[in-house]
């Protein structure tokens, strides 16, 4: 019985040796056969030194404005849940320097000297674009109290390098350059059907053919608007920078026996994306924030 007993466990450890060797070679087959397919994915390394712009819009967000009522031309609420967004994403992520948005995009710049995920395109763009998508509806109910999100809101993405400070300072002066015009166009056309009683169509041949300087002109003279006077926000898009900022705040601190459990506020310091509505096409903006694009900063 105790040979039958010494062959079994014999038996048992050999099988489990062969168990192992099998289960081990059957691991190895399967990665060396299937390790391949690795190679189609391709390499989307950022080229070193440029600087990385993700480029986000709102999908289809001609009829999402329509379907929950955006106020015409600008909707405010919605303009500064774009911002919370961009906001969210540059406290997220790593490195970003400066965000500038508009209407439903949003560009977000990365350090030139960024290794974020080893400068892979893709992670930078599917990063951005999937923060700042879930953070629009986390926080759509503080800006839209009264106006239930309907569906799901999508934003596409791009990637787009910049090799010197002056071309990504051309890239945003583009984005706010159309900020601007698409604003001015937009605010006299939907002043001539809100005010004037025109259709869109009669407004759009109305405007046909018009310069920046007729636009301003029928504003002025046919509805007292100087355009100049129309909100910041509305004319010059949001720029994101990081600002050190004081924040007041209530803390428990130890003191003696007989206060035992009072608060006092305290103030810290904390750096924070903040926005700011002003011209980031002349030279002012630069000269006044040069650690934006200052390369070690
Ligand atoms: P896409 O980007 O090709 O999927 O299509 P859309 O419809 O998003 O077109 P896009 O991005 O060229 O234009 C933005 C649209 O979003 C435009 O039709 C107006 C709308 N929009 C953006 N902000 C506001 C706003 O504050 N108020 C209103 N009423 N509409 C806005
Ligand atoms: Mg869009
Ligand atoms: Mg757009």
């Amino acid at each position: 019985m105790w040979a039958a007993y010494n062959v079994n466990v014999r038996d048992y450890l050999a099988l489990a040796v062969i168990l192992k060797r099998c289960l081990s070679l059957g691991a190895t087959m399967a990665k060396s056969k299937f390790e391949y397919v690795r190679d189609f994915e391709a390499d989307d390394t950022c080229l070193p030194h440029c600087w990385v712009v993700v480029r986000l819009d709102g999908r289809n967000f001609h009829r999402f404005a329509d379907k929950h009522n955006f106020a015409k031309p600008n909707d405010s609420r919605a303009l500064r849940l774009m911002t919370k967004c961009a906001q969210t994403v540059m406290e997220e992520l790593e490195d970003i320097v400066i965000a500038y948005g508009q209407s439903d995009e949003y560009s977000f710049v990365f350090k030139r000297r960024s290794n974020w995920f080893k400068r892979r395109s893709s992670k930078f763009m599917t990063h951005v674009a999937s923060q700042f998508a879930s953070s629009y509806v986390f926080y759509w109910r503080d800006y839209f109290e009264d106006q239930p999100l309907l569906y799901p809101p999508g934003f596409d993405g791009r990637v787009v390098l910049y090799p010197t400070n002056q071309t990504l300072k051309d890239y945003l002066s583009w984005r706010q350059a159309d900020c601007h015009i698409n604003n001015l166009y937009n605010t006299v056309f939907w002043v001539l059907i809100q005010q004037s009683g025109l259709t869109p169509v009669q407004a759009q041949e109305r405007l046909q053919g018009t310069l920046a300087a007729d636009k301003n002109e029928i504003l002025f003279s046919e509805f007292n608007i100087n355009y100049n006077n129309e909100p910041l926000m509305y004319r010059k898009g949001t720029v994101l920078i990081w600002q050190k900022v004081g924040e007041v705040m209530t803390k428990e601190v130890k003191l003696p026996a007989e206060m035992e459990g009072k608060k006092k506020a305290v103030t810290r310091t904390r750096t924070t994306p903040v926005p700011f509505h002003c011209d980031i096409i002349g030279d002012a903006f630069w000269k006044e924030h040069p650690a934006v694009l200052d390369e070690d900063s």
